[in-house]
């Protein structure tokens, strides 16, 4: 689903919208800690403190390349999280970066994201959806101690604060119209970015950011501005050029907290208790692996979709009658949890080969409607990097919903 401009939203998507945010902030699944929204929270201040085996390694989602793919990974799991209310709902994008005023003063509104804070109020929000009642700010990830209220900048639309935001908006549209490498397109789109935090002030500066819901809509338009330069700069060499770095940052890194590994903790601890983060979080399969590579394809209807459905049944056809599928393989795997870790980096491409192919006999290849049935395990589609397909017209259908078309080979990333 295609991400708005949040000054297009209609007043219906505008209630549909922030109304799907409170539910999330109402509902906590059973066995969970905290309320869906609030487990986001959580995450986002978990990442900036990762440790292994009692050693810090650092920040997994910030000030490093990994920035990008992180909270792209974040921002998609957020807006399944938000669809699992109201499946006609994207994130919208606050665009700050347009150098029009109108899509901040648009937005910023009781009906839609709420206005800037009170100052008669301690800045807080006083009225609209996010007011302290309704959107109350979990004592542990109260990080800087802001307390239950919502709170943002009082000035935000006046004048002089929108001038200035329209100059972080030209330094983010320069990172990624001018011509520059990889290294300085990040610092300068992730340095517009933090100017764009502190420029909201109060709860938006703190490492639990998300608590203010523009967060998301913030981040919706780092993650467009990624896109626009992946465009003129496609694939993993335009990503992170020398690889190099610390874990979590490089291409084939899991990225923390799904990162397949049960070693890697967060040593953030809550605001009023000093409560563990990781005590708050809810469990990630080891299976559930993502890296940056994974959400490197601007076009990610098919991985995406594929990756939904991890144990489900992915059933191609090959809409050309005379063609075979005996180049479907799964090739390499994802590499050894800890392997990356000491520094091996990727396994060996292996050839699985037919043994995936179940109850499919050779014949019904042939057939226009079914050429290939595939029924993977968990383990198998998660120890697989990819699923390269060969054929000259094939659609790929997970779940019975077609997912696209592939024309000649093609590698689906899992
Ligand atoms: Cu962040």
């Amino acid at each position: 689903m295609t991400r708005k401009n949040a000054r297009d939203f209609l007043t219906d998507e505008r209630s549909r919208f922030c109304n799907a945010l409170l539910t999330l902030k109402q509902t906590t699944e059973p066995g969970h800690v905290l309320n869906k929204y609030d487990e986001f929270v959580a995450l986002h201040w978990g990442v900036v403190n990762r440790v292994l085996n009692g050693v810090s390694i650092g920040d997994g989602g910030h000030r490093a390349p990994g920035f990008l793919p992180w909270h792209r990974e974040y921002l998609n799991r957020f807006e399944k999280a938000v669809q699992s209310v109201d499946s006609t709902l994207s994130i919208p994008y606050w665009d700050w970066s347009s150098g029009d005023s109108q899509d901040t003063t648009d937005i910023f509104t009781d009906d839609f994201i709420g206005p800037a804070g009170d100052s008669l109020n301690g800045n807080r929000i006083t009225s609209g959806y996010f007011i302290e009642n309704d959107w109350p700010i979990h004592p542990e990830l109260d990080q800087l101690g802001w307390g239950l209220g919502l709170r943002r900048s009082n000035d935000l639309l006046t004048p002089q604060k929108l001038t200035e935001l329209e100059s972080i908006g030209d330094r983010a549209q320069d990172a990624v119209n001018g011509d520059n490498d990889f290294a300085t397109f990040l610092s300068e789109l992730e340095g517009a970015h933090n100017s764009v935090h502190v420029w909201v002030n109060f709860h938006m500066v703190a490492m639990t950011s998300p608590n203010d819901p523009i967060f998301f809509l913030h981040h919706a338009n780092i993650d467009r501005l990624w896109s626009k330069w992946q465009e003129t700069h496609p694939g993993a060499e335009n990503f992170n050029p020398d690889n190099s770095g610390q874990y979590g940052h490089r291409i084939d890194d899991g990225m923390w907290p799904w990162d397949g590994s049960t070693n890697i903790t967060t040593s953030s601890l809550g605001t009023s208790t000093n409560m563990p983060i990781q005590s708050l979080l809810p469990q990630i399969s080891d299976y559930d692996v993502v890296t940056p590579r994974n959400v490197l394809d601007d076009n990610l209807t098919i991985p995406q979709i594929v990756k939904q459905f991890l144990s489900s049944r992915i059933r191609v056809t090959n809409q050309t009658t005379n063609n075979n599928l005996n180049r479907y393989k799964i090739i390499g795997s994802v590499p050894d949890k800890f392997a990356a870790m000491s520094g091996i980096t990727d396994q060996i491409l292996t050839t699985v080969g037919f043994e995936d192919r179940v109850n499919r006999p050779e014949s019904d290849y042939d057939f226009v409607d079914v050429i290939l049935e595939i029924s993977h395990t968990r383990t198998q589609i998660n120890s697989a990097r990819g699923v390269q397909l060969g054929g000259d017209n094939i659609e790929i259908f997970v779940d019975g919903n077609s997912t696209g078309n592939l024309v000649k080979t093609q590698e689906i990333p899992l």
